[in-house]
C-alpha cells in the first residue's frame, strides 16, 4: 500500500475537504508503513474503511430570534467508525464550521478515543451557527430546533455528543432538556452535563488537565519536570483556562493567553487571581481579551500570538492550523522543547514536521487533548452505574488514561535510542485496536 495511492483516490473522492484530506494524510503516513508490514490490515483495506465516515448527516435547523425573524443554519453529524463502541465526540458551533471540519474532527477522534482504553467510537458534529452576540433565549431556541433534529440519530448505546468550541454547560443544559422532553427518557445521551443532572466532576476541567498530565508524562520520560517552566497557552476558553489552571498547580509559569482579538502577554507570569478573572470574563460577560486586557492595564497584542514569546512549553489550545511553520521555528529557536496540543491539529503539517525532525517532546492532539473525551467516557460510566464518583477517583482515573496513553505512544513510537516519536504512537496505537475489531467483524 502506498501513501501516494491512498491520498489520490482520497482526494478524488473528497474534492474541496482540506481540513479533512490533511488530519487523514498525517495519519496514513504513520499507519501505512504499520499495514504494509502487517498485510491482514491491507487485505481488508482497515484504512480505506476508516477514512470512509459510516454516515455524514446534514438538516436544516430552522429557529426565530428575538425580533421574531426566521434564522436558517446547517447541522451536521459525522458518525465516523462505531468499531469500539458507540459513536463519541463534540459538537462544534462556529461559523466556520463546515463539513471537512467535522469530517477531519470525527476522523481523529477515532483514534483518540481508542487512545483512551475506553469503549468508544469516533463522531462529531456541530453547526455553522454563531452563539457570539446571541442573547441566552436565541442560543436556547436554536439547541432546541437543533436537538429536535439530531434526536433521531443519537442515543446512549448509539451516539453520545458533548461539548467543543461554541459548545459549553449552557448549551449542553439546553440540548440534554430538549432530548429528554422529545423522547421522554433521562438517559446518558450527552456528556458534558451538570453534575446535578448527570454530569461528571472534572469533566470541564479534564482536557485542559490531560494536556499538562501528558506534558508532564513527557517531561518525566525525559527526567524532567514542569515546576518552574516558562509555558505559553493559546486560546482563553474551556481547555486554555483549566491548561492554565493546572500548570499553575504544578508550579509552571504561565506567559500568555489568546483569543480572536489577540493575546495577552503576562511578563511576570499569569497569577490565579487574574485567571479567575479571565474566567469570568469569557464564560459570564463572553467578552473579549482586548476589552479585559484594556479594563486591567495588561499588555495586549492585536496581532501577536502566543509563539513569539520566549518559552520552554508551548500548549495550543485554541483552533486547528493556529501554530504554523513560521511559529514552530521562533518556538525552536527560543528554546522550546514540549509541544502539548490541547487543540485538535493546532500544528499545521509544515511545524508538526519540523518538531519532529528536532526530536521535541511533541504530543499531538489525539493524545495530549484525550482527557477531555477519556472524562467524557467516565461519565458515561457513572450515568451506566447509576453513581457518581468523587473529584479525586475521577481526577486519579483521567491521570492513570493519560498514563497509559503516553505508554502506548511510547510503545509505538520508540525508534531505538531516539526520541520517542509521539506522532507515529499515537497514530498507530490508536489505529491498532479498532482495526482488529473491524477485523473481527468481517466484511462491512
Ligand atoms: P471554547 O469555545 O471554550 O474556546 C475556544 C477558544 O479558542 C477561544 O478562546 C476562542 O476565542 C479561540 N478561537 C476559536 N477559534 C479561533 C480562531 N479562528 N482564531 C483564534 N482563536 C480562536 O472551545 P474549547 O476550549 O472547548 O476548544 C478549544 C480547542 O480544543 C478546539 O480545537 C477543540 O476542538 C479542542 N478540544 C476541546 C475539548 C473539550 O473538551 N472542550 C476536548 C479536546 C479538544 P474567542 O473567545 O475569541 O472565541
Ligand atoms: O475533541 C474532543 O475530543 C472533544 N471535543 C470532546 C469530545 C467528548 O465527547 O467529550
Amino acid at each position: 500500500m502506498e501513501l501516494s495511492s491512498f491520498m489520490e483516490a482520497l482526494e478524488r473522492r473528497n474534492p474541496g475537504q482540506p481540513e479533512f484530506l490533511q488530519a487523514a494524510h498525517e495519519v496514513a503516513e504513520k499507519v501505512i508503513p504499520y499495514i504494509n508490514a502487517h498485510s491482514v490490515y491491507e487485505e481488508a483495506r482497515i484504512l480505506e474503511r476508516i477514512a470512509e465516515p459510516d454516515r455524514a448527516l446534514m438538516f436544516r435547523v430552522t429557529w426565530e430570534d428575538d425580533e421574531g425573524r426566521v434564522q436558517v443554519n446547517r447541522g451536521y453529524r459525522i458518525q465516523q467508525n462505531n468499531a469500539i463502541g458507540p459513536y463519541k465526540g463534540g459538537l462544534r458551533f462556529d461559523p466556520s464550521v463546515n463539513l471537512s471540519i467535522l469530517k477531519f474532527l470525527a476522523f481523529e477522534q477515532v483514534f483518540k478515543n481508542s487512545l483512551t482504553t475506553l469503549p468508544m467510537g469516533g463522531g462529531k458534529g456541530g453547526s455553522d451557527f454563531d452563539p457570539k452576540g446571541k442573547s441566552d433565549a436565541e442560543v436556547m431556541r436554536f439547541c432546541q430546533a437543533f436537538m429536535t433534529e439530531l434526536q433521531r440519530y443519537i442515543g446512549a448505546d448509539t451516539d453520545v455528543p458533548a461539548g467543543d468550541i461554541g459548545v459549553g454547560g449552557r448549551e449542553i443544559g439546553y440540548l440534554f432538556g430538549q432530548y429528554k422532553r422529545l423522547r421522554n427518557a433521562f438517559t446518558g445521551v450527552l456528556t458534558g452535563k451538570g453534575v446535578g443532572w448527570g454530569g461528571s466532576l472534572i469533566r470541564p476541567e479534564a482536557t485542559g488537565y490531560g494536556s499538562v498530565y501528558f506534558a508532564q508524562e513527557m517531561l518525566r520520560h525525559r527526567g524532567d519536570d514542569l515546576e518552574g517552566k516558562r509555558c505559553v497557552v493559546s486560546g482563553s476558553g474551556n481547555v486554555s483556562q483549566y491548561t492554565a489552571e493546572k500548570l499553575l498547580a504544578f508550579g509552571a509559569t504561565v506567559l500568555t493567553l489568546s483569543d480572536r482579538s489577540g493575546m495577552i502577554h503576562f511578563k511576570d507570569g499569569l497569577t490565579t487571581e487574574q485567571l479567575q478573572a479571565v474566567m469570568h470574563h469569557k464564560n459570564e460577560v463572553r467578552g473579549r481579551l482586548s476589552d479585559f486586557a484594556d479594563a486591567n492595564g495588561l499588555d495586549f497584542h492585536a496581532d501577536g500570538n502566543p509563539w513569539s514569546v520566549p518559552c520552554a512549553c508551548a500548549f495550543p489550545s485554541a483552533v486547528q492550523n493556529e501554530l504554523a511553520d513560521a511559529d514552530a521555528k521562533v518556538l525552536l529557536d527560543n528554546g522550546c522543547f514540549v509541544v502539548s496540543e490541547g487543540a485538535n491539529m493546532p500544528s499545521t503539517p509544515e511545524a508538526a514536521h519540523r518538531f519532529e525532525q528536532a526530536g521535541i517532546c511533541f504530543g499531538p492532539g489525539k493524545a495530549a487533548n484525550a482527557g477531555g473525551v477519556a472524562t467524557s467516557g467516565l461519565e458515561m460510566s457513572q450515568n451506566s452505574l447509576r453513581l457518581s464518583w468523587s473529584r479525586e477517583e475521577v481526577d486519579e482515573r483521567l491521570q492513570g488514561i493519560m498514563h497509559s496513553i503516553h505508554e502506548t505512544c511510547v510503545r509505538y513510537g520508540s525508534d531505538g535510542d531516539g526520541p520517542v516519536n509521539y506522532i507515529k504512537g499515537a497514530n498507530i496505537g490508536g489505529f491498532v485496536k479498532v482495526a482488529d475489531a473491524m477485523l473481527a467483524y468481517g466484511v462491512m
